[in-house]
């Protein structure tokens, strides 16, 4: 028995949930969105850990469907802070008036489909059941967080933080010792001002990662002006590029080119404190192990330059993974941290934790006495939020079962076997390797389009068949298996997670050729998908 019914059920408002509502408004469909947060936003609601940004240019990080609200936002800081990034979201949710059809502060549990009326029956924590023809899960790829899988969390008796639900009043670490647990973007974001207000601070490193100083800075007026004036420009070649921002397109290989003039062109990408100019400084960067070791080196040399201790600074040096294959971080002062005497480094690799205790953390070594753990451990990437709803397709197949080897997907936008649903920006899609914004809304107004062509064309569903599945998640691994991805333990691959089958769970082909590649599915009807006509237009 279902409460209401609607044209579209869609999970999660952030970027992704509020396009997609503002797309089918627009097209006349009823919309109800369902979102766990009590604001709009998504990972930048949840997100709050002390020097949060995001690390794509603020000037980059928006949405392009309007050209008004491209005019009428100005962004301050060339790294735009989390509570700017947010304060942007909810401006397009009061400015869309979005918020009407969003009901926040509430979970979708499960979602079960009906082949024979061609319906999702939607289910939520509030008991509320929903009824819908399309079901869009825009859940986030980095929002199911997860903790080190040690005992004892619940002995201690002070705060452990996790940075990926940080408290909404902020935290005041002064005079605090304190324990942080993981070194990824979120760990060198926040370790800087969190050490910076401690007593004491011990970092507990599994990985060290790649960093680069941020260079952050406020905008100038020119900056934003002549942005505003080449957005169009702009926005389209960020669409046709590999990472979703535009940059040229290297030419040669990183081995062919004299080792001065190399770190030249690392240098300049350092510079600019922008991470996509050292990726794409030569073709192989990311694909031959040689070529991707001169890059390594130059960030190296970086943190020997910074570092005063030789030991800590070889401590502090990836050495385990080649560069850009587990995400590079942007940081403020990161290296420069550790050359503080109340800043120690414990590499966990040597002396593994074994537990949270009463008094703090203890590894194989010694108990670390600490007044506050902060987890910045980072997240069930990809499939997490996903799984976590127990969505049920055709003849009850769950997706957490369908997956239990991988994630398998057409397109990272359906799944075979699950009609009429859309992941928006799921597994196999480019997504987080490249300008989020640009992949949510290419995915957004592919379903759009594809939702509105189902309704001009009488047909009832949609659902992408095995063959189509088959040949796309064969593809997604054989160009990963071009690049050096897939030898690193990342989230990319589900390493992160014990247990999680280890799987490159990204589509590195790039966001040009990717949109080529839908769109032309689109043009030819859809090809790679099962289309059942609505009952009444099939001719007696
Ligand atoms: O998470 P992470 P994150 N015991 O998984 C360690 C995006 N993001 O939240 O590397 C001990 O990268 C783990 O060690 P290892 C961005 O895409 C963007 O930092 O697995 N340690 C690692 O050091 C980013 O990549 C921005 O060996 C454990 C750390 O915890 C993604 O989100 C900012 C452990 C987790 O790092 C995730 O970043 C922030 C355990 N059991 C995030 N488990 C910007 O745009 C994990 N670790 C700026």
């Amino acid at each position: 028995m279902t409460d209401k019914s609607v044209d579209v059920v869609v999970v999660g408002a952030g970027f992704s949930g509020l396009y997609q509502l503002y797309r089918l408004r627009e097209m006349g469909l009823t919309t109800r969105v369902f979102e766990a947060g009590s604001g709009v936003g998504g990972t930048w609601y949840w997100n709050r850990y002390p020097g949060a940004r995001c690390d794509v240019e603020s000037l980059n990080y928006s949405f392009s469907f309007s050209p008004e609200l491209e005019q009428e936002w100005t962004w301050s800081e060339k790294y735009s802070p989390q509570p700017e990034i947010l304060g942007y979201a909810e401006h397009v949710a009061e400015r869309f008036d979005l918020k009407k059809d969003i009901t926040f502060d509430t979970r979708v549990e499960s979602a079960v489909y009906d082949g024979d009326t061609h319906t999702w029956t939607v289910t939520t924590d509030g008991g509320e059941v929903v009824s819908t023809r399309f079901f869009v899960m825009a859940t986030g790829c980095l929002s199911v967080s997860k903790a080190p899988e040690i005992p004892g969390a619940e002995t201690f008796p002070g705060p452990i933080y996790h940075t990926g639900h940080w408290p909404h009043e902020g935290v005041d670490f002064t005079g605090k010792r304190i324990a942080v647990i993981g070194t990824g973007s979120s760990g060198i974001q926040s370790i800087p001002i969190m050490a910076a207000q401690a007593a004491e601070a011990t970092i507990f490193q599994r990985t060290p990662n790649f960093s680069m100083p941020a260079g952050n800075r406020p905008l100038t007026e020119e900056e934003v002006r002549t942005r505003k004036e080449n957005y169009r420009e702009y926005r389209e070649a960020a669409k046709w590029s590999g990472f979703g921002v535009p940059v040229p397109a290297p030419t040669r290989s990183a081995l062919e080119v004299p080792e001065e003039e190399r770190n030249q062109a690392y240098q300049a990408g350092w510079d600019q404190g922008n991470l996509v100019a050292i990726l794409t400084s030569y073709v192989d960067t990311l694909a031959v192990k040689e070529a991707n070791d001169t890059a390594a080196e130059f960030v190296r040399a970086k943190i020997r330059d910074v570092v005063k201790d030789p030991e800590l600074a070889e401590a502090l040096s990836p050495r385990s993974f080649p560069f850009g294959t587990k995400r590079p971080c942007l940081d403020t002062g990161y290296y420069e941290t550790f050359n503080d005497d109340h800043v120690h480094l414990v590499d966990i690799r040597k002396t593994p934790l074994v537990e949270i205790t009463t008094k703090g953390v203890r590894t194989s070594e010694q108990e670390y006495e600490v007044d506050a753990i902060v987890f910045a451990t980072g997240f069930d990437a990809m499939t997490g939020a996903l799984t976590r709803v127990d969505i049920r397709g055709r003849n009850g197949v769950s997706l957490r079962e369908k997956w239990g080897e991988g994630p398998r997907s057409y397109l990272g936008l359906t799944v075979a076997g699950f009609p009429n649903m859309f992941t928006i920006t799921g597994p196999s899609s480019p997504s987080v390797l490249t300008n989020m914004m640009v992949a949510i809304e290419q995915h957004v107004d592919w379903v759009a389009d594809c939702i509105g062509w189902l309704r001009d064309n009488d047909v009832a569903e949609l659902e992408a068949t095995d063959r189509a599945e088959d040949e796309w998640v064969r593809h997604v691994e054989e160009v990963g298996n071009t690049t050096l991805y897939p030898t690193a333990d990342s989230w990319y691959m589900g390493s992160n997670v014990p247990g999680k089958p280890r799987v490159f769970m990204a589509y590195i082909g790039g966001m040009g050729a990717y949109r080529e590649k839908c769109d032309e599915i689109a043009a030819k009807g859809y090809a790679g998908f099962a289309l059942t006509p609505e009952p009444e237009s099939v001719p007696a």
